[in-house]
C-alpha cells in the first residue's frame, strides 16, 4: 500500500511530522494499526538498521529515524489498545544495564497495556536491584527484560539472580526479548519466556497473570 511505503520512506529519513501526520491519514483511511506498526513503522527502521550496520548512516540519522518513530508509535497507541480493559495484573518493565534501546520496550509496553495490564515502566539501563526492587514493592506479577546489545544480554541473568537472592523467584515470571535474544539464552540464564515480539510479549505476559 502506498501510504505504508511513505511511512516508512520518511521514517527513514527522520521527518517525525510527516511520519506522525501519514500515520493518522491511514488510520483515516481504515488501514488497521497493525499493518501500519508493521509494514510502515518497523520496515522503515528495519531499513534504518541495516544502513546503520553498513556504515551507510550513523548514529544522529538513526536518532532522528528513532525518535520519527516514537511519534508515530504514540498516535497509534490508542488504536493497539483494547479500549477500557480492565487490569488483569501488573507488570514491571525496562531495558537493561547498560543499554539505551527503548522502541521495542515501548512497543511492548503498548501492547501489554492493550492487553489490560497495568504497566510500571522504568525506562533504559535499569539495574537488576531496581527491577527486583520494583516487583516486590509494586507488586509485580511478571519482569519484563529488553536488551538490544549482546554486551547487555548477560545482565539478564543477574535479574534472575537477583530475584532468587530477594527470596521472590516463586512469585514472580521474569520474561527476556530483543533482536539478540534467543529461547536458549532464556533457558540457560533461566528465565521463564523468550519471546520474539511485542505481541507474543503480550500474549504470554497476560497469561503468567492469569495463573496467578
Ligand atoms: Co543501536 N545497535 N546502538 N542504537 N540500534 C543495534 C541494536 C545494532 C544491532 C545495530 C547494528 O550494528 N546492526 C547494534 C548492536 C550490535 C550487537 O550488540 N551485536 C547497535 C549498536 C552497536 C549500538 C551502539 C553501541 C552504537 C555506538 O554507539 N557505536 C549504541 C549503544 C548505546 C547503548 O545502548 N548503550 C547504539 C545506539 C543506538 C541509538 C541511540 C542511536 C538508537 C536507539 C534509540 C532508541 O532506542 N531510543 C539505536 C538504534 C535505533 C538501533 C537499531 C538501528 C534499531 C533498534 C530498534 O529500535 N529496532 C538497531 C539495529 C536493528 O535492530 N536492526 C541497533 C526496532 C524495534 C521495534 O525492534 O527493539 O528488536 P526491537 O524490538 C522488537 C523485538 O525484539 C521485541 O519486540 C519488539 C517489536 O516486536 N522485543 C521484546 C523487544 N524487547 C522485548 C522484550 C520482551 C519481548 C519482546 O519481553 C520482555
Amino acid at each position: 500500500m502506498e501510504i505504508l511505503k511513505e511511512i516508512s520512506g520518511y521514517l527513514q529519513q527522520g521527518r517525525a511530522k510527516i511520519v506522525k501526520e501519514l500515520v493518522q491519514q491511514a488510520l483515516d483511511q481504515g488501514v488497521p494499526a497493525e499493518d501500519i506498526l508493521r509494514e510502515g513503522l518497523l520496515d522503515g527502521m528495519n531499513i534504518v538498521g541495516e544502513k546503520f550496520k553498513n556504515n551507510e548512516i550513523f548514529v544522529p540519522e538513526v536518532l532522528v529515524a528513532a525518535r520519527a518513530m516514537n511519534m508515530g508509535a504514540q498516535i497509534l497507541k490508542p488504536h493497539l489498545a483494547a479500549a477500557g480493559v480492565e487490569a488483569h495484573g501488573k507488570v514491571c518493565i525496562g531495558t537493561v544495564k547498560g543499554d539505551l534501546h527503548d522502541i521495542g520496550k515501548n512497543l511492548v509496553k503498548m501492547m501489554l497495556e492493550g492487553k489490560g495490564l497495568e504497566v510500571v515502566d522504568l525506562g533504559t539501563d535499569v539495574s537488576p536491584e531496581t527491577f527486583v526492587q520494583t516487583a516486590i514493592e509494586q507488586n509485580c506479577r511478571v519482569i519484563c527484560c529488553s536488551a538490544l546489545l549482546t554486551t547487555t544480554m548477560p545482565v539478564m541473568g543477574d535479574v534472575v539472580k537477583a530475584a532468587e537472592a530477594a527470596g521472590i523467584r516463586d512469585k514472580v515470571k521474569i520474561m527476556v526479548g530483543g533482536a539478540p535474544l534467543t529461547e536458549e539464552f532464556c533457558r540457560q540464564i533461566g528465565a521463564d519466556a523468550y519471546t520474539p515480539d511485542a505481541a507474543s510479549a503480550a500474549d504470554k505476559a497476560l497469561e503468567f497473570c492469569m495463573e496467578a
